[in-house]
Formats: structure tokens, sequence, C-alpha cells
């Protein structure tokens, strides 16, 4: 399998936690790509130009993380991460949700920090961060269990993104259950292994 790879984006951190998880790592071939720049090769896989898009062994082009982790979850036979059926999968997919939202909405202010500050582009932005502190005051409302599935994994590379983009403004804080259920849940290897580099 190849993946087009960024090592600073949450998304693909996601995806490569869930085959890390699943011991299927080593299956996949990383390749270094700037969405931005839309190459050629990355249009030909996901003509959304994003990061993560995933060429299965069978040549098939999948993007969206979500997409690409149910995929992984199909290979070999490892537990899988997304529950089966019942409560437990309503649960998991409502934190893959809430996860991906809250990367959506960091990746969105990040990206919008580096255009010439006007009006409009700060309504935007503060629209983006009160979306992440709602959902970090749910969070810590109800914090989440300490099991390994797509909806836990979500949520710690959200706030994995937090601590990478936005370390000026701590979360831990107005947030220390929370806090803590990362601290302990970030010893798992998938998400020890994919931190975002130092200082980018
Ligand atoms: N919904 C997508 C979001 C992926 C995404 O936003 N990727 C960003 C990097 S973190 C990207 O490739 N941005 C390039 C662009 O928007 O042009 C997913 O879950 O995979």
């Amino acid at each position: 399998m190849k993946l087009f790879y960024s090592p600073t984006s949450p998304f693909v951190r996601k995806v490569l936690a869930c085959a890390i998880s699943r011991e299927i790592d080593g299956q996949i071939e990383r390749v270094t790509t700037n969405a931005h720049a839309s190459p050629p090769e990355l249009l030909a896989a996901n003509p959304l130009s994003k990061v993560p898009a995933l060429i299965t062994g069978d040549g098939l082009a999948l993007f969206d993380s979500p997409v690409i982790c149910e995929y992984l979850d199909s290979v070999e036979g490892a537990l899988p991460l997304f529950p089966p059926s019942g409560g437990p999968r309503w649960l998991a997919l409502k934190h893959q949700a809430l996860g991906d939202g809250m990367m959506d909405a960091a990746v969105a202010r990040r990206g919008e920090q580096q255009h010439p500050q006007e009006a409009a582009r700060d309504t935007f932005m503060a629209r983006q961060k009160a979306a992440v502190d709602r959902s970090l005051a749910v969070l810590e409302a109800d914090v989440p269990h300490q099991t390994v599935d797509i909806g836990t994994i979500a949520i710690a590379c959200a706030l994995g993104y937090l601590d990478f983009r936005f370390a000026h403004e701590p979360w831990r804080p107005t947030a220390p259950k929370l806090a803590d259920w990362f601290a302990l849940f970030a010893e798992n290897p998938c998400i020890a292994r994919t931190a975002p580099p130092d200082g980018k």
C-alpha cells in the first residue's frame, strides 16, 4: 500500500495510528507529499488534493481518513478499531466525528493565520476556535474510555495537533480530566510513535 503522507497532518497521523494499532504499518510505503502544491500523483489519487490518500494493494485509490481507516480495519485479522455494532460502534463513530471536526477547525484556523489580518478572517478564525473550545468542554464533561478504537485515536490526534500548532494557547488548564486522559492514552504505541516533528 502507498500512503500520500505529511508528517504534520493530524489526519495522516490518525491513519498511521490505525495501521500501527493493527500491526500493518510495515505494509505501508509513505510518500511525502505537499498537498497544497497539488502534485499530479496526488491528484490522480484524490481530486480534492488532500492528504491522507491511500493506494491499496489492489490499486484502489482511497481518500478521507475515515474511509482509509475503515479500509485498514478490513486488512488482516487484528482486533478491529471500528466496533461492529450497537452502542460501542456509535460512540466510537461519534468520537471520530468530534476528533475529525476539531482537526478540521484547527487546521483551517492555522491556514488562515498565514493570511493578512482582516475582519472576515478574524471572524472565521474565532468561529473555528469556538468550535474547538466547545468540543474540549464536551470531552471534559464526559471523558472518553482508554480503549484504543477509531474514536479515541481521532481525539488523541486532535489534542496532539492543538499541542503542535497552538502550544501558545494551552488547553489543559480548562480541561484537566481530559489532560489526564490524554497523558495516559498517549503512551499507546500508535500515538507515541506518530508524534509530529519538533519545532515546525
Ligand atoms: N477530511 C479529510 C481532511 C484532510 C485534510 O484536511 N488534509 C489537509 C492536511 S492536514 C490537506 O491535505 N490540505 C490541503 C489542502 O486543503 O489543499 C480527512 O479526514 O482525510
